[in-house]
């Protein structure tokens, strides 16, 4: 016999045990740093530097829910040692946790990880693998930085969309969009779009999982540069909508160029008016406007309407109730009104098995 146990952080008064997760002060995004990743200033995270065989990985502290879109907007710093210069780094999905590392030298501290799937920044070709002889980016998948298939998902297409070299020492803004309803993954470098394609992500890299690890490798091998991502507290912006419960709290998030400033129309509801990250405590529903400086353009306007309504959760089995011979295992099924923003856990009452406890379904 199993319960579903819903964490509704934006629904106070459903939120018993929980009482003190609303009087936490604002969470910043974290990260784990592992092999030869290091901080480097604000919000950046150096993954190697001009020493061979070196390999870093940033994994973010919250899981990325696939279930919902994301539009990651960063910048990534390559060195500045073009001819000689190498590996390169990867944008990484992966289930095997925080601490996870993977290979040096030309598989870019991604081989080894599966499933996976990897936007790889490549600096230095590798023939065995089909890399391009310019600095390029492909969609890889499984611990495979091969660009053949079946681990092969797309690409390799030069990394600028000029084909020029990208270790010079600046830093890149790159763009990552994830549209789960056309199952669309998308990466912009340089402020121009260079690859999408049509992924399953969800059923087809793992197997039906929604809750994933996100982060960034780099590694260097014979050859080596100084390989760093910056990465905002509040990258994991809020969407276009976003749901509470009468009385909660939600935390809205925009991400802007280093340094831009934000201004919040209007301010009502709001712990903080200029914020990259502010808390909305709405009586009612409301729409707010935020604008801010982008990585590639100017006096950006997102409109963020909060819904105010009650949460509706539901839990059902399928086939049914019942285990025996014929039936060893049923699905469990959660759900509810809102889009976002609710975790699921599975608890088992009498210590059977749950393989997977997390998210809407086990
Ligand atoms: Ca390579
Ligand atoms: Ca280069």
């Amino acid at each position: 016999m199993s319960r579903l146990h819903l964490n509704p952080q934006r629904c106070a008064a459903l939120l018993l045990a929980l009482t003190s997760a609303f009087n936490a002060p604002l969470i910043a995004q974290s990260y784990f740093l592992n092999g030869t990743a290091q901080e480097a200033g604000t919000d950046c995270y150096q993954l190697t530097t001009t020493q061979g065989n070196q390999n870093g990985a940033v994994w973010s502290a919250d899981f990325i829910d696939l279930s919902q879109p994301f539009d990651l907007n960063l910048t990534m710093n390559f060195g500045d040692l073009d001819i000689g210069g190498a590996d390169g780094m990867v944008f990484v999905l992966q289930d095997v946790g925080t601490s996870a590392l993977g290979q040096t030298g030309g598989g870019l501290g991604f081989n080894g990880f599966d499933p996976s799937f990897g936007i790889e920044f490549d600096t230095w070709q590798n023939g065995q693998y089909g890399d391009l002889v310019q600095d390029h980016i492909g969609f890889i998948s499984d611990g495979s930085v091969d660009h053949a298939p079946p681990s092969g998902l797309g690409g390799p297409v030069t990394a600028n969309i000029d084909g020029a070299n990208i270790e010079d020492g600046e830093d890149h803004p790159v763009r990552i969009t994830w549209d789960p309803n056309a199952q669309i993954i998308a990466v912009y470098f340089d402020c121009e779009m260079r690859l999408f394609n049509e992924i399953d992500l969800i059923g087809d890299v793992f197997s039906g999982q929604e809750l994933v690890y996100w982060g960034f490798t780099g590694s260097t091998g014979g050859s080596y540069n100084n390989q760093s991502v910056c990465l905002s507290p509040t990258i994991l912006a809020t969407g276009p909508e976003t749901m509470v419960c009468p009385g909660g709290s939600v935390e809205l998030n925009v991400v802007g160029a280093p340094g831009t400033d934000y201004a919040w129309e209007p301010s009502t509801f709001l712990s903080d008016s200029v914020g990259a990250n502010v808390w909305c405590t709405p009586d009612t529903s409301i729409t707010y406007f935020v604008t801010y400086d982008g990585f590639c353009e100017n006096d950006i306007q997102d409109s963020i309407v909060v819904e105010v309504a009650e949460l509706v959760a539901s839990a059902e089995a399928s086939p049914g109730l019942t285990l025996n011979c014929l039936i060893p295992s049923i699905g469990l099924y959660g759900g509810s009104n809102f889009s976002d923003g609710i975790d699921y856990q599975w608890i088992s009452a009498n210590g059977g098995n749950i393989p997977s406890n997390l998210g809407p379904n086990a």
